[in-house]
């Protein structure tokens, strides 16, 4: 995707340098904007290899409400893994070795990276055997489904955003309300990690639903091509439930960073031409977009380059 070598460019020839929260160290540049017609074919990465099976399954875990990670775990979708596991090792009842500041320490010391791998695996497997324990430490608290399924309204009860942003496309095509916002400012600070794509906004014109998303912080090497993939989906799964065709989605982001230690992937991958993008086929029909299965939906025509591998930031 042309838009997106763009942006990567752009963020080389122009970051800054930028501490950040995860002292990794990153260059940075504030504000920028894509966009991707849809019409044109479904924006996966051809550049590398992206995996649609982990955008589709973390995009129908938001849409079911769900905050925990066992549900993505059980689906072998281990994304989420590192923010839960954070708040384990935080925890009183956490009694094994040290590992505090895991994810800059497994980068540098092998001996701790085994001893992570190790932990690491353990806490999976006792997500999975252990309900007791999965609800208590695979939950990240009120982040993406909550708030998109359940925003709390103040009066003891919840509001489902995504169920109105449709009601109000489908009653109300014109107007400019269609909005759903991740960013509870009430909750933030219960969450696991406050939400990146915290905002975004639907538009009908010419019998297309357009979409556009302001992500207030974007890790331009690894996330982003799950954002752009993510938000496509959601963008053609309401499409098809409102009678519409798939418009335009419009990528907004605020701080646009590539981690130092993925430079030289992010070169790797400029080399590298993008080819035709694929199709996203929808096997099944479904009354309602929140009753999709991951097998429901699928990719056509979808021949990228090898994937290139780089270390998450927590
Ligand atoms: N934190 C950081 N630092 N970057 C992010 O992109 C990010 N997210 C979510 C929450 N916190 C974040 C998690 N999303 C991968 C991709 C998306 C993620 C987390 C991890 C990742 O590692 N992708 C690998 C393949 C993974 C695999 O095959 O299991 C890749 O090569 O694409 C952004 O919202």
């Amino acid at each position: 995707m042309k838009q997106y070598q763009d942006l990567c460019r752009h963020i080389l020839e122009n970051g800054i340098e930028k501490g950040d929260r995860t002292g990794t160290g990153t260059i940075s540049v504030f504000g920028y904007q894509m966009r991707y017609d849809l019409q044109e074919g479904f924006p996966l990465m051809t550049t590398k290899k992206t995996s649609f099976r982990l955008i589709a399954t973390e995009l129908l875990w938001f849409l079911k409400g769900d905050t925990n990670v066992r549900t993505l775990i059980e689906e072998n979708n281990h994304i989420w893994d590192e923010w839960a596991f954070e708040k384990w090792i935080k925890s009183d009842a956490y009694e094994g070795p040290d590992m505090t500041d895991f994810g800059h320490r497994v980068l540098t010391d092998e001996t701790f990276k085994k001893q992570y791998e190790e932990q690491m695996a353990i806490f999976q497997q006792r997500i999975l055997e252990d309900e007791g324990f999965a609800k208590e430490f695979g939950d990240l608290g009120p982040v993406y489904g909550k708030q998109w399924r359940s925003w709390p309204d103040g009066m003891g009860g919840t509001i489902d955003q995504i169920q109105n942003v449709i009601e109000s496309i489908k009653k109300n095509p014109d107007s400019r309300r269609h909005i759903v916002t991740a960013w509870n400012p009430a909750e933030v600070e219960d969450m696991a990690l406050p939400p990146c794509h915290s905002f975004f906004q639907f538009y009908v014109a010419e019998g297309k639903l357009s979409c556009q998303l302001y992500q207030r912080s974007a890790d331009v090497f690894l996330g982003v091509p799950f954002n752009i993939a993510s938000y496509a989906l959601l963008t053609h799964l309401i499409a098809k439930e409102c009678g519409l065709e798939a418009g335009d989605f419009v990528h907004t982001l605020g701080d646009a960073h590539l981690y130092k230690n993925h430079l030289d992937q992010v070169k790797e991958q400029l080399s590298r031409k993008p080819k035709t993008l694929p199709k996203l086929v929808m096997k099944t029909d479904k009354n309602s977009i929140f009753d999709y299965e991951t097998k429901d939906l699928a990719i056509e025509g979808y021949d990228p380059y090898p994937r290139i591998a780089a270390p998450i930031s927590v």
